[in-house]
């Protein structure tokens, strides 16, 4: 296949499948960004963090304003991606790097910690999507070589949990994965998974990671989207924190290579930063050798994408003045949907470009650490001490899960009794953990424990390397169910990705998911209900409000309702204008500047409606005099004769005419007239004719004899472009 993507052609999945079973991965390992010493140069502006650029991306809206540069923050940037389907995943992660993310988590539909062990193919099936090989494999493949294109490593990374972890740890280092959620903590709080069986996965493992250079997150996250309050079980999180990164370190995990799970835990209404920015910084100094993997809030996302946003870029402010070496992103529609694919895309371009506005924000402001901070600080720090303490008190942390100290909603000391409380003697995987055998012989030498080769040599050499040791000895295994497959996924959205036909998506190719926005001028019951019905009047299929806001209990409601198309476009009945490219606006400004560019203008006829002309005048909305052109407005229902003249006596090298009046033709009438006046009086060849008008249109400069002609949506941009490409064409410049 080829090695290398072309930004003009799409993913061809069906030859990433290709030849899997031979596939091993590029790279291996975490990687973070680079930063240049000294800063980074773009533009006119020196960067204090930002890191090497991409060689492929979209850059910010804002980014025509500024040479279309495109910083790139220090923070790596993480996207979750979470379709089900990793043959749309990849097509996403495409995208998802193209706006600057290099950390891509998939997350799959189905917890693995139900599953005892390792899964083949790409099923489907029932209660959602497990990770398996081939999809780790197809996938990593595809980050190869999207990472070619866009110039940058991806770091892929999925989850090590449930009974099966071990296992998946050694997949996971086969495969090239980069990064791994794992805490033993997370199996036993929320997947009720025995806690000695949950600790003694963790220790095989994180060992097995440590040795595959994997970069590991903690769980304690959860406990923040678990507790009814996420901002009391502060003391508690950093106690998680400190569990899993001392235990991690005990199975020889270097520190840099575990990033703390950190989310703000508050959002507005709170009065959000005295939550948050005292809890960022507690940890900073708690863990200050360890990684910060800074994660938005979910926990108080509803419906409102805006909203979602806005809390987004305050977690972001608190990692730009804190520290976070992984700014993760979370789609805005996480409260309504399964991500939709172009929200992962506004997630990391809401990171994106805080963090740039924030660009050495530490050398502007400093924390102050001697009023209400501090002391907040050190009470967050007090609390978890004694958290601690108490958990060492009750016997230790097996003890203190079974009295339900954990995810306990009250902030420590205080208690609401209604932590979640295991059984040590309970969960799954109970009375499975047997002692190791004196004859025991691991199948891959990363393993905990010496493995019997006291030497300390290759301890896999007695049985010819193993897997980690040698690729080639892994045991490629296809599609187990032949009728639940990728391959039969992609037959059936083959006309969308190669058929040319054409159907709106969200998700998955094909989908036909599309969302609408309707203010209602009804109170928010009705407006619901009328929505739908307005929806199903467009013949859209399975409509369902995913949005309403009430703008006055009576005046109206905001409503988003999506929905599904049931019809597809072909592409070939098309007729795509050709694309009009504008002149660079230094360029515009140079030639202006250069032949000193004035101009008359006037509506003609019996045309009193000055307010477009006005508009594409005048600088204040983008109007031609920004660009440097002198204008000379003569007015309102001008004569023809009249313009001319002006011209003439001003030395004007162009006539703008607005005209809005067409019956009889009247519009087409005036243009005429122009160019023949100024035929007659010998200044054609000098001066540039331009007319705009509602009913005017590009099609009518040819056919009166004007160089170029303006309807609707024209701004002052296009006509000095035309003006400068007209010049050019008769050699003037
Ligand atoms: C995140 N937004 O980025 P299973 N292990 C740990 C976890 O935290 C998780 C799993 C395993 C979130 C999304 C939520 N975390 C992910 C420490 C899940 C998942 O699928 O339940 O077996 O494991 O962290």
């Amino acid at each position: 296949m080829a090695d290398k993507l072309d930004p003009k052609e799409k993913l061809n999945i069906e030859q990433i499948l290709e030849d899997l079973e031979n596939y091993t991965p590029k790279r291996r390992g975490w990687t973070w960004r680079k930063t240049p010493e000294g800063g980074f140069k773009a533009f006119k502006f020196h960067y204090k963090d930002m890191t090497e650029p991409l060689k492929n991306s979209v850059p910010l809206p804002a980014s025509k304003y500024f040479d279309f540069i495109d910083p790139q923050p220090k923070p790596v940037i993480t996207t979750e991606i979470a379709s089900g389907r990793f043959e749309d995943d990849i097509r996403r992660m495409r995208m998802a790097a193209w706006h600057g993310a290099d950390h891509i988590m998939v997350i799959r539909t189905t917890g693995q910690s139900h599953i005892d062990g390792l899964l083949e193919g790409t099923p489907e099936g029932v209660g959602g999507v497990p990770i398996t090989r081939k999809q780790i494999r197809a996938s990593r493949k595809a980050c190869d070589l999207i990472e070619e294109e866009v110039g940058r490593p991806i770091n892929f990374h999925s989850y090590v949990s449930g009974v099966a972890g071990p296992e998946v740890a050694v997949l996971f280092a086969e495969e090239g994965v980069n990064g791994a959620h794992q805490d033993p903590q997370y199996n036993v709080l929320y997947r009720n998974i025995n806690m000695y069986r949950s600790f003694v996965d963790a220790a095989e493992a994180k060992r097995v990671m440590a040795k595959a250079n994997i970069f590991q997150i903690d769980g304690a996250h959860n406990a923040n989207a678990t507790a009814k309050e996420g901002w009391s079980v502060m003391p508690e999180l950093l106690v998680q924190h400190a569990i899993n990164c001392a235990f991690s370190v005990a199975c020889g995990m270097k520190k840099d290579f575990i990033g703390l799970s950190t989310v703000p835990p508050c959002a507005p209404p709170s009065p959000k930063l005295w939550y948050d920015l005292p809890y960022a910084v507690a940890l900073r100094d708690f863990f200050s050798e360890f990684k910060m993997r800074a994660q938005q809030n979910t926990r108080y996302i509803e419906a409102d994408i805006e909203e979602a946003t806005r809390t987004h870029v305050i977690d972001t402010l608190i990692s730009a003045l804190t520290r976070a070496d992984i700014q993760s992103t979370i789609t805005p529609d996480e409260g309504r949907n399964v991500p939709w694919h172009y929200n992962n895309i506004r997630g990391i371009e809401t990171a994106k470009q805080t963090l740039v506005a924030l660009d050495g924000i530490q050398q502007l402001v400093k924390i102050d650490r001697s009023g209400p901070l501090g002391v907040t600080v050190r009470e967050i720090k007090e609390r978890a001490i004694c958290l601690l303490e108490e958990i060492l008190e009750v016997g230790g942390y097996f003890a203190a899960v079974e009295k339900g100290f954990f995810v306990d909603s009250a902030a420590y000391p205080d208690r609401n009794a209604d932590g979640i409380a295991r059984d040590g003697k309970g969960g799954v995987g109970a009375g499975s953990i047997v002692k190791r055998d004196p004859e025991y012989f691991a199948p891959v030498c990363s393993h905990f424990g010496n493995n019997n080769r006291p030497d300390g040599a290759k301890t896999c050499s007695p049985i010819n390397l193993c897997t980690l040791c040698d690729p080639k000895k892994i045991k490629y295994i296809d599609e187990l169910d032949p009728s639940d497959t990728c391959h039969k996924r992609l037959e059936k959205t083959l006309p969308y990705r190669k058929g040319g036909k054409i159907k709106p998506e969200v998700e998955w190719a094909g989908d036909g998911t599309v969302l609408i926005q309707l203010f209602i001028p009804e109170q928010e019951d009705v407006a619901k209900v009328a929505a739908l019905e307005i929806a199903k009047k467009m013949n859209l299929n399975d409509p369902e409000v995913i949005n309403a806001q009430v703008m006055h209990p009576s005046e109206g409601t905001f409503v988003e309702v999506k929905g599904k198309v049931g019809f597809e476009i072909d592409k070939s009945s098309l007729k795509i204008p050709p694309k009009e490219v504008i002149l660079p606006e230094e360029e515009i400004r140079a030639a202006i500047k250069k032949i000193g560019m004035k101009v008359v203008a006037a509506t003609v006829g019996e045309d009193e409606h000055s307010v477009g002309l006005r508009e594409i005048l005048d600088i204040k909305h983008g109007g031609i005099e920004k660009y440097g052109v002198k204008y000379h407005y003569l007015g309102t229902s001008v004569p023809i004769s009249k313009l001319v003249d002006a011209a003439i006596e001003t030395g004007a090298q162009g006539i703008l005419i607005s005209t809005i009046i067409s019956h009889n033709d009247v519009h087409k009438m005036n243009m005429r007239k122009l160019n023949d006046l100024c035929r007659e009086k010998g200044i054609r060849d000098k001066i540039i004719l331009i007319a705009g008008g509602t009913q005017v249109t590009r099609g009518m400069a040819k056919e009166t004899g004007l160089d170029d002609c303006f309807g609707r949506g024209t701004k002052g941009i296009h006509v000095v472009d035309s003006m400068v490409k007209t010049l050019k064409n008769r050699g003037k410049i």
